[in-house]
């Protein structure tokens, strides 16, 4: 069984031993293993999770289409309570309630000083180091050290993250519920609001109906479209989406023409506003060519293989669309998050739909094998 060494002061200073699920190998199951996760450092934060949720990012690196370092900790939208804090870190103390940010906001680089920008660049996404931002790691295993997964690693009992990767938010908040503002709700509802800022009235094509697609929906109905087109391969996505506003369902697979000009054709034009939520580069082109040519803007949130480039025309932006991409939905992590979250603790958006599945830590391996045959929109996974 597990040991919790409980520190005596507020600064964490035992190695705790829980339970985490390891990413060892490409392709496998994830293992429950014991694990230590070493005290934190100077401005770094011990959190315990108490709920996460399972994205498709996490799935991505298993399959090897997202270079993160193995063997490793994934897991990036969660919530959970402060456990105990290093030197120097004032946002949060002991006991506060949290979201670790898998998109730092440190406050001080050019993106971070931008009012146009989100991505801070201490961020460990793209060329990912599996590390903390001193390049050492909290985890080991048998005291051989494990790595990080984009400054976060939510699929353990307890964490460690840099306190520029943690938001404080609202005490009374359902953990089981918020921690999809960690990642899936926020990155598809600000790519509509924030990123694309869609408008009232305007049409929009959604392409992938998974948890961070059906967030995009929401975004575009929170916005007043008119018209919202779902497009997904697996028809059991249909009637959730349009419980949550779109308004025309298609599947790829029941046409012999291109997407793309079933939409156009749809839509006498193309639509105002496209998103492709799967991560792949032919539906990344093809919902480019699906927005309207002078001013159909498209954006990307899907996170295509790492390995992977993109052809197309050039005549699709010459004529005037434009492309854009959004990385967890253009907001600015840590002085948004705590927001979205009062914003849903007033009832202003609702996350139910979006959970179909709540399961114990223990059956991580469950929620994956659900994603991956379409069964699941998100599992939670409960400490
Ligand atoms: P998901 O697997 O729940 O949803 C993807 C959906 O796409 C599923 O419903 C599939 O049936 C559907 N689909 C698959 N192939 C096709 C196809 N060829 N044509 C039409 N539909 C198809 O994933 P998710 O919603 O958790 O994540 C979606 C993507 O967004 C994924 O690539 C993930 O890595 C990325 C993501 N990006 C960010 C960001 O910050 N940009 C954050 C979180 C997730
Ligand atoms: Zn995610
Ligand atoms: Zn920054």
């Amino acid at each position: 069984m597990r040991s919790l060494a409980v520190s005596t002061s507020h600064f964490g200073k035992e190695v705790i031993k829980c339970k985490a699920a390891v990413a060892w190998e490409p392709n496998k199951p994830l293992v429950m293993e014991q694990i230590e996760v070493a005290p934190p450092k100077a401005h770094e934060v011990r959190i315990k999770i108490l709920a996460t949720g399972i994205c498709r990012s996490d799935d991505h690196v298993v399959s090897g289409s997202l270079q993160s370092p193995i063997p490793c900790i994934l897991g990036h939208e969660a919530a959970g309570v402060v456990e105990s804090v290093g030197e120097g870190v004032t946002c949060v103390k002991p006991g506060d309630k949290v979201i670790p940010l898998f998109v730092p906001q440190c406050g001080e680089c050019n993106n971070c000083l931008n009012p146009k920008a989100n991505l801070c660049s201490q961020n460990d996404l793209g060329a990912a180091s599996g590390l903390m931002p001193d390049g050492t790691s909290r985890f080991t295993y048998k005291g051989k050290p494990l790595h990080h997964f984009a400054s976060t690693s939510t699929f353990t009992e307890y964490t460690v993250v840099h306190d520029n990767a943690v938001a404080k938010i609202d005490a009374a908040a359902p953990p089981e519920k918020v921690c999809l503002i960690g990642c899936g709700f926020s990155t598809g509802y600000g790519a509509a609001v924030k990123t694309a800022q869609v408008e009232r009235g305007s049409t929009c094509a959604v392409f992938g109906l998974g948890g961070v697609g059906l967030a995009v929906v929401m975004g575009c109905k929170a916005a007043g479209a008119s018209r919202i087109i779902g497009i997904d391969i697996n028809k059991d996505k249909f009637a959730k989406a349009k419980e949550l506003g779109v308004t025309d369902c298609i599947n790829p697979k029941d046409f012999d023409k291109p997407i793309q000009d079933v939409i156009t054709e749809m839509t006498k034009g193309g639509v105002d506003y496209s998103f492709e939520v799967i991560g792949r580069t032919e539906t990344m082109t093809a919902a480019l060519a699906s927005c309207q040519m002078n001013y159909g803007t498209s954006v990307i949130v899907g996170v295509a293989p790492s390995a992977s480039q993109i052809t197309f025309h050039p005549m699709l932006l010459f004529t005037g669309r434009t492309w854009k991409g959004s990385v967890f939905g253009g907001w600015k992590s840590k002085q948004d998050v705590p927001k979205l979250v009062s914003d849903f603790m007033a009832k202003k958006f609702t996350l139910d739909p979006l959970i179909t599945h709540t399961l114990p830590f223990d059956k991580i391996n469950e929620g994956f094998d659900m994603l991956r045959s379409g069964k699941s929109i998100r599992t939670v996974l409960i400490f």
